[in-house]
């Protein structure tokens, strides 16, 4: 690493133990001074879980010391985050510049939030020896985001994850500096925020096992991501995939008739479930404090056009009513209901890599119809990012076919062990890639291809639960990828894919202290 570095230099995840490293501490201790107490806590967790180093906060002179109040031009060499800012208190500065040298760190920063990034960079980089010294890369980075808006979407409906699971994914996100983890929440084969509206949403299954979060466990995950500076968008995804919930309450179909069993929908035309509707999202919009709700919209399999708008734009005026800004699924743009305030996500990348033919073949034939709608609605796709661009809605980036982190590894494995969860895992209806294509994608590119004079509000990977048994399995497909992912979202420095490998090669152990031990390595 130089001494100096100027954006551009230094890539900006910091993850380089490539300049001389110089020691900043001795006895498997650091004191630190000046950081607020939730970010001096989150600092001592991390040193200790990845590092096991006790951290002792301090007044005054300090191994690692937290200057915040700096002036803004000390950040000039970087621009400030563009985008849409997800937090419950947007605007605050995530710049900082983080200073390194012998026996001696300075973190500066506007506020806690600078602090809070500068701090993980260092913490990344720490490493300690067999007697107990502390040593980081020596040099001058200043650093800040290129997104405003850098999320996880979990899908913890196709499975199950426990609080202290979906915990330890939010530990994960705060060390790539992730700052919202959306959680899809409802689907076809689950829902899993309690609900008091409609209990029977979330009744025990046969065995009396419970799958979904409690008001106060639900609570005590948002609160846990706050003081990792993660905020949560908690997904109601109407009006399509929702068969869980017409099993639970037939009454939704208010009359309306349907085709086929397995495409049915909330229909504006049903009392029921416009009323349904009304309360979920009341229930969702409660549950977190963050600005915005996802109202879901994807995949209305079955509805007719008109129907759809008229239901989204339903759902639209409740999460207003509500006091939140709307996250709508790419299809939400046909509606015309998102307006500037709004965000759209952009999830069908590659329209034309959906063979229906060919996905036909892997499931039931009960399934045929819904593939026929699923082709149609990729068949149209690529008009929608212009639809929301015309109107000034920014757009959230989730490309599937970069940032979809269940699509299966391509790579050979490099321990022949893993071949069997490579095969197993991800889903069969998407062509494998290999890590190296994953990281080759540039968010602003995919945007403008997307639609000329795209507004990008950020970056969301996404990770769906279908082929899922477990946690280990989570880890698997999240990694090696999620950092690329945050790479992208973070960095204003372009790296390559050699030194992004390079430097992802290091984090494995902290992969493991965090608990993902089951992370895939390609063989290359
Ligand atoms: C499409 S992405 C879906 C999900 C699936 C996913 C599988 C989106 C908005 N809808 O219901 O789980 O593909 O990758």
């Amino acid at each position: 690493m130089p001494e100096h570095t100027e954006r551009g230099l230094v890539p900006a995840a910091a993850l380089a133990q490539t300049g001389a490293a110089v020691r900043i501490g001795t006895g498997g201790r650091l004191t630190l001074s000046g950081a607020v107490p939730d970010t001096a806590d989150w600092f001592a967790w991390a040193a200790g879980r990845l590092h096991g180093l006790r951290v002792e906060p301090v007044h005054g002179e300090a191994d690692v010391a937290v200057r915040t109040g700096a002036d803004l031009s000390e950040f000039a060499s970087v621009a400030p985050a563009t985008g849409v800012d997800p937090r419950p208190e947007p605007g605050a500065d995530e710049r900082h510049r983080l200073e390194v040298a012998q026996g001696r760190v300075l973190v500066s920063s506007a506020g806690a939030e600078g602090a809070f990034r500068g701090l993980t960079s260092l913490v990344q980089t720490l490493s300690v020896d067999a007697d107990g010294n502390v040593w980081a890369p020596r040099g001058v980075v200043v650093d800040g985001p290129r997104y405003a808006w850098r999320s996880l979407s979990l899908d913890v409906v196709r499975h199950y994850f426990t609080p202290d699971e979906v915990r330890r994914v939010i530990d994960l996100m705060a060390l790539y500096k992730f700052n919202a983890l959306h959680l899809h929440l409802t689907d076809s084969e689950g829902w899993r925020l309690e609900s008091r509206a409609w209990p029977e949403l979330t009744r025990p299954g046969p065995d009396g096992v419970r799958e979904y979060y409690t008001r106060e466990e639900f609570a005590g995950l948002v609160a846990h991501a706050a003081r990792c500076h993660v905020t949560v968008v908690p997904e109601v995804d109407l009006p399509g995939h929702t068969r869980w919930a017409f099993d639970a309450y037939p009454e939704l179909a208010g009359g309306v008739e349907y085709p086929h069993p397995r495409l049915r929908y909330l229909h504006p035309g049903s009392e029921p479930a416009r009323r349904f509707a009304g309360d979920v999202i009341a229930e969702f919009a409660e549950a977190a404090p963050g600005p915005f709700l996802h109202l879901g919209g994807d995949e209305p399999f079955g509805m007719g056009h008109e129907d759809y708008v008229e239901f989204v734009r339903l759902t639209h005026r409740l999460v207003r009513e509500e006091g939140k800004r709307a996250v709508g699924w790419q299809e939400t743009a046909r509606a015309g209901a998102l307006g500037a305030d709004d965000v759209l996500q952009y999830w069908i990348g590659a329209p034309d890599e959906f063979d229906p033919e060919a996905v036909k073949r892997t499931v039931p034939e009960e399934f045929h119809p819904l593939v026929e709608q699923a082709a149609e609605t990729f068949r149209i796709s690529p008009g929608d990012v212009p639809a929301a661009t015309e109107r000034g809605v920014p757009v959230l980036l989730s490309p599937n076919s970069r940032l979809y982190l269940d699509r299966p590894y391509a790579d050979g494995c490099a321990d022949p062990a893993q071949e069997g969860d490579r095969d197993r895992l991800g889903l069969p209806a998407y062509p494998p890639i290999t890590v190296q294509d994953s990281f080759a994608w540039d968010p602003a590119e995919a945007a403008r291809e997307a639609a000329p004079g795209t507004v990008v509000a950020g970056v969301e990977a996404a990770i769906w639960g279908e082929s899922l048994t477990g946690f280990g399995d989570l880890a698997f497909l999240l990694l090696p990828r999620l950092p690329g992912v945050a790479e992208k979202a973070w960095s204003q420095y372009r790296t390559g894919w050699e030194d992004h490998r390079g430097r992802l090669a290091g984090h494995e152990p902290l992969w493991e202290a965090l608990g993902f031990d089951n992370h895939f390595r390609p063989a290359t």
